[in-house]
């Protein structure tokens, strides 16, 4: 078997990419010294992929942004307004990431069920698609002249279109695709021209549920690029899951490789062996996960890619997806308990994997390393696992609804159309220092302790100063919400450098889950308690869900993703009950990510969205009717999981909808949702001011669908990225909208 990878992190070992683009956007560098930052660090991707020992090396798998953005410049899908700035190409580029003074960005959206953004094309009848296949070429020759043929990699041009949106409503963008196919085309014959062997084209949206025309899209796409006289051979990548239907329609053009996810897709094999003559195709399979950071079980990764060998006449050994989903090098971590990291492998440890398996496909599995042995008996929690084995249906279940409000609302005495905020105030610089000085050993516990106390007061004042009816502690101590709740649960690890690329330049350090989660100690109670006792007016604990940490993690792959997330509500079903007896009467348990992980197939959603909120029930369900219960949710298109919010049984739902419309409020009625909702009403993702006539014109629509009494009045996320001016005004145009609603 031939190995390679699907792609590699770009961000540099030291997110040196990220310190790059973030200095040419302040000015301090120039467009040259970031192109030659980038060119340094694609160079040592390759070699460090040829010295690994790959067969085949892929190209055109860096980027500035976003490589479906990449995509889009290379068939010259630019949108005019972005064109008729008369920028800069590369300035142009970052104009469709960034969005400039005049033109807001493209969207940016969840790329499938991963933590990576992309930007969304626009795409409507006026697109003049043109073939531009610089970046491309520029990066094929930069390999070869070091001496590296590659393999460079677009997004096919199915998918491209299936994530593309109409600028236009009502055009639907995969109407284009015979015009899009004639510029992948040109771009096809200017790579033969310049040399290239091999291509891939990425076509992943393959792997959700498609109609029968849009299979047959796939099908003819690929029947047309494979007739271009002079092309590289084609090799279509998929990835994420199962590729069902579309694999025979696939089978069926003569494109000469096929790559199936064998990881998060084992059904791919079953489909591959009914698939009947392969007619000299290579299969591509990926056999090492490339969206997490275990160790690859290597004897059974032999045994998948002998059964492919069985079936295929060529066999190619890869990973399961590209590796910009992990991070980039185990050897920087220093730190990590030798015992986990000999369990893990980053980016670099699974190019080596791949070099082992294509070897052991070959000449045999005798040279395979000994497996590991057994993970420590204290990764494994018997008391956890006890509590978790005695669960009843009755701990994830409260009383009924009315009763509920009933007693809450004898407790909080609230107004009509409470107003509240979603958890965080901004996180300014000075904090930011305080809590690296913490970490850094520079600052005491006493000191620090002092200086979040400050803050917390301070935030609290502010509240009150606004009229605010809900306070927040404003949470000065947290960074990322993830990572905290991760530094303090027994059974996950810290890395120092696990950085991931989330979108742009921004990065996250998932945490990894390894052994059994439980809670060492309180984890918020003390800081919800400080808040609490500056001011009579009701403080919310602040708490995020066991769907979002597991979903912003790396999970564990020995047991089921349910029972990891039983194990993390119980730890939070203790902080809820602790946070209760200290007082604290609203507790707010975020699942931001709850749509973002729902499986790809639909066939598989349901049992996902039974354990997600069966989790985050054992999580809630621990307290007394007359605690009242919120839940924040954000990031996404909430359709597909617009039952699961309900059945989550939160006394308060806040929702992202002032980008929408609050058209949420329609599809949340529907589904028989009765209990109380605050649709975010001004968008904290712009700096905008939202005036208060605005804001009393979003309550009145929102009004028209909820009645007033379950109407709660806040902005649709989390105030952290934003500055103190904004949030000052915003927050009394908001209380000052609703005071105006309540005088009718
Ligand atoms: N936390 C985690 N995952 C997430 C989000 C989160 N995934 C989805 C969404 N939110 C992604 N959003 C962001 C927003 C900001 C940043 C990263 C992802 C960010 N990162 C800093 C950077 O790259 O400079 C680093 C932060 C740090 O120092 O820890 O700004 O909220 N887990
Ligand atoms: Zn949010």
């Amino acid at each position: 078997g031939q190995s390679t990878v699907l792609g590699y992190p770009r961000i540099g070992g030291n997110r040196e990419l990220k310190k790059a683009v973030e200095a040419y956007w302040a000015g301090s560098i120039d467009a040259d010294e970031l192109a030659t930052t980038a060119a340094g660090l694609r160079v040592e991707v390759w070699r460090a992929l040829r010295d690994a020992g790959l067969d085949a090396i892929p190209s055109n798998t860096f980027s500035y942004y976003d490589h479906v953005l990449d995509t889009a410049v290379a068939v010259g899908a630019v949108p005019q307004r972005f064109a008729h700035l008369g920028l800069s190409e590369l300035n142009t580029y970052f104009a469709m990431a960034r969005g400039v003074d005049a033109e807001p960005a493209l969207e940016l959206t969840k790329w499938f069920d991963t933590n990576y953004h992309y930007l969304v094309p626009e795409i409507d009848d006026d697109t003049v698609f043109a073939a531009n296949p610089v970046k491309a070429l520029r990066e094929y020759r930069e390999a070869r002249e070091v001496g590296i043929e590659t393999r460079p990699v677009l997004v096919g041009p199915a998918t491209f279109l299936l994530l593309a949106k109409p600028s236009v409503p009502g055009r639907d963008p995969i109407d284009r695709l015979p015009d899009l196919i004639d510029v992948y085309a040109d771009i096809l014959r200017a790579l033969a021209a310049d040399g290239v062997q091999w291509v891939q084209l990425d076509e992943p949206a393959y792997v959700t549920d498609r109609t029968a025309a849009e299979i047959d899209a796939l099908r003819e796409a690929y029947n047309r690029l494979c007739a271009v006289q002079q092309r590289p051979k084609i090799f279509v990548a998929t990835y994420f899951a199962t590729l069902d239907d579309a694999l025979p329609a696939l089978l069926n053009t003569p494109v000469e490789a096929i790559g199936l996810d064998l990881v998060a897709g084992p059904g791919n094999l079953q489909r591959l062996a009914g698939a009947g003559q392969l007619r000299g195709k290579t299969i591509v399979a990926g056999l090492v996960d490339g969206r997490n950071v275990w160790r690859t079980d290597l004897r059974a990764a032999i045994s998948a890619g002998a059964a492919v060998t069985g079936l295929a006449d060529h066999v190619a050994v890869s990973t399961s997806c590209s590796l910009l989903h992990v991070p980039v090098d185990l050897s920087a971590e220093t730190a990590l308990d030798p015992n986990l990291r000999q369990r893990l492998a980053f980016a670099r440890q699974k190019v080596d994997e791949v070099v082992l398996l294509g070897r052991a496909l070959r000449n045999g599995t005798t040279s395979l390393p000994a497996p590991l042995p057994a993970a420590p008996a204290a990764w494994y929690d018997g008391t956890v696992r006890g509590r978790l084995a005695a669960l009843r249906a009755a701990d994830r279940q409260r009383g009924g609804y009315p009763q509920r409000a009933a007693a809450q609302q004898a407790r909080l005495r609230l107004p009509a159309l409470p107003t509240t905020t979603i958890g965080s105030f901004p996180q300014t610089d000075e904090l930011r220092k305080a809590r690296a000085a913490y970490r850094a050993g520079r600052l005491d516990e006493a000191a620090y302790t002092e200086r979040m106390r400050a803050e917390v007061e301070r935030v609290i004042r502010l509240q009150e100063r606004l009229g605010l009816d809900v306070l927040v502690h404003g949470e000065p101590e947290r960074n990322d919400m993830v990572q905290y709740f991760g530094e303090q649960l027994s059974g996950f690890a810290a890395t120092e450098h696990g950085w991931v690329q989330s979108y742009g330049s921004r990065c996250v350090r998932p945490p990894i889950i390894y052994g059994d989660v439980a809670r060492k100690a309180p984890m918020t109670v003390e800081w919800s308690t400080y808040a609490q006792s500056l001011t009579d007016r009701p403080v919310k604990g602040m708490l995020t869900g066991p769907v979002t940490i597991l979903a912003w993690s790396f999970v564990r792959s020995d047991q089921p993703l349910g029972d990891t997330a039983d194990q993390v509500a119980l730890a939070l079903r203790d902080e809820c009950r602790d946070l209760e007896a200290a007082g604290v009467r609203v507790i707010q348990v975020d699942e931001p990510a709850l749509r973002e992980t729902l499986p790809l197939r639909a066939a598989d959603q349901k049992a996902y969205l039974d354990w997600a909120v069966s989790a985050f029930r054992l999580a809630t369900c621990g307290v007394a009717d007359d605690t009242q219960i919120h839940t924040h949710l954000c990031y996404s298109e909430f359709g597909e999981v617009i039952t699961a919010i309900d059945a989550l049984d939160a006394d308060v739902t806040s929702i992202e909808a002032s980008r929408s419309k609050m058209e949420v409020l329609d599809d949340l009625a529907a589904t028989g949702y009765r209990r109380g909702v605050g649709p975010g009403v001004w968008d904290i993702h712009s700096p905008r001011v939202p005036s208060r006539a605005e804001v009393v014109e979003a309550l009145r629509s929102a009004v028209a669908v909820v009645p007033a009494e379950r109407l709660w009045v806040n902005p649709d996320c989390g105030l952290k990225t934003r500055g103190y001016a904004e949030v000052q005004a915003s927050l009394e145009h908001l209380v000052a909208a609703a005071a105006e609603l309540r005088r009718g």
